[in-house]
């Protein structure tokens, strides 16, 4: 039961207004306030001090690369490209947090989010996040429009820990 927490604050920010932002008490902080959330998969980061890694995503449902490592401490800018016919995005996040929130967009199409660990990009466009992984492990990148997580929109994002002094 370690995710019961916090599978209940997806649930709670469903609860409210189905285009919502998260960040401060009264839920309504426009995403920029929100940006420095420390996240257990990192935090947004310094768009200066940036690696960029380019990703594409296409209407066959896929990702790439499907698999990208990076360093702990590293600031990624992902310049993500859409060379489909329908909108996709990517968000960044743990793999059972992406998995109930894919779940949850089945149920509510609707629903509008704007977070600094995600981009939504229209048919030819390109997007971008800037994100620092200040925490090591291994996460998941997702679409979570609905129905194209479940068809295989995902890769894993790999944040190899920094060499620590013994
Ligand atoms: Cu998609």
């Amino acid at each position: 039961m370690k995710h019961a927490l916090k599978q209940f604050a997806w649930l709670a920010a469903l609860a409210a207004p189905l285009a919502w932002a998260h960040g401060d008490a009264t839920g309504h902080a426009p995403a920029h306030a929100a940006m420095q959330e420390q996240k257990p998969f990192g935090i947004a980061g310094d768009p200066k001090r940036a690696r960029t890694i380019t990703v594409r995503m296409d209407d066959n449902m896929r990702f790439t690369p499907e698999r990208i490592e990076v360093r702990e401490g590293e600031t990624i800018r992902f310049v993500v490209r859409n060379g489909g016919g329908v909108l996709h995005e990517m968000v960044i996040g743990s793999e059972a947090e992406l998995r109930e929130h894919a779940a949850l967009m089945q149920k509510f199409p609707g629903m509008e989010h704007e977070e600094a660990f995600m981009t939504h990009v229209k048919p030819g466009a390109r997007g971008a996040i800037v994100w620092n992984f200040n925490r090591p492990g291994t996460f998941q990148f997702a679409c979570l429009l609905p129905g194209h997580y479940e068809a295989g929109m995902k890769g894993t994002l790999v944040v190899l820990p920094m060499a620590r002094k013994p």
